[in-house]
């Protein structure tokens, strides 16, 4: 009986899904596969999860992927309480909607400016993405401004998801000097179990943008 986490330290939605495992407490083995090296391309993953990406969990063979997805599987399956992932449907469609808010916005855009320069030589971020990705900032910035953590006040699957994305581009150097909750709540999120271990991959996330700036 093991769980598992197909994981790369680099990717932000791989250390999403790890950070909400070790916020759970669940005990993970980790099997690595380095997108880098295109490991996720090996006949044997590709039968597991054609759509090839990181993270996939293997619950004793129960496959799952993407990473949000895989963060409330595991609270529901494996949460103590129903803090990290509430049951109430009210509490519960917050925090989904501050999830969403990660996976549609806050991790796209970063996504938008970085993949160009990981993968296809760009060398620069062009103005219009970084002020895009600014505004985003601000609404997050703003959803801060009434709650501790992002959806009340106790972290939950939004904040271990956000914080793993938040972190890579932090590590790339972002400035948030101008935005105090995002400063504050970044503070918070570095003590979660698991928050060292995320920000050693960002680290390696952002040594590999900068590498590859101008
Ligand atoms: N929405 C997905 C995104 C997963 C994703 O794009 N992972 C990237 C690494 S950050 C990956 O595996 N890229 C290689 C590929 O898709 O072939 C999630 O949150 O799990």
């Amino acid at each position: 009986m093991s769980i598992k986490l197909y994981h790369f330290i680099v990717s932000g939605p791989s250390r999403g899904a790890l950070l909400a495992a070790r916020t759970l407490q669940v005990p993970i083995q980790i099997v690595e596969v380095n997108t880098f090296k295109k490991e996720n391309y090996k006949e044997s993953y590709l039968k597991m999860n054609p759509q090839h990406c990181v993270p996939t969990l293997d619950d004793n063979g129960f496959i799952l992927w993407e990473s949000r997805a895989i963060a409330c599987y595991l609270a529901d399956k494996y949460g103590k309480d129903d803090q990290f992932y509430p049951k109430d449907l009210q509490k519960r469609a917050l925090v989904n909607q501050r999830l969403h808010f990660d996976g549609t916005s806050l991790n796209v855009k970063m996504r938008a400016m970085c993949a160009p320069i990981l993968f296809s030589g760009a060398t620069d971020i062009p103005k219009p993405l970084k002020d895009d990705f600014n505004i985003t900032l601000e609404f997050l910035e703003i959803f801060l401004s009434s709650t501790k953590w992002l959806a009340g006040d106790n972290p939950t699957v939004a904040d271990t998801a956000s914080y793993a994305t938040l972190s890579s581009i932090l590590a790339v150097g972002w400035d948030i000097s101008s935005f105090s909750n995002i400063q504050r709540w970044v503070k918070q999120c570095a003590s979660l179990p698991g928050a060292e271990e995320n920000d050693e991959g960002a680290r390696a996330y952002g040594e590999a943008v900068k590498s590859k700036l101008k």
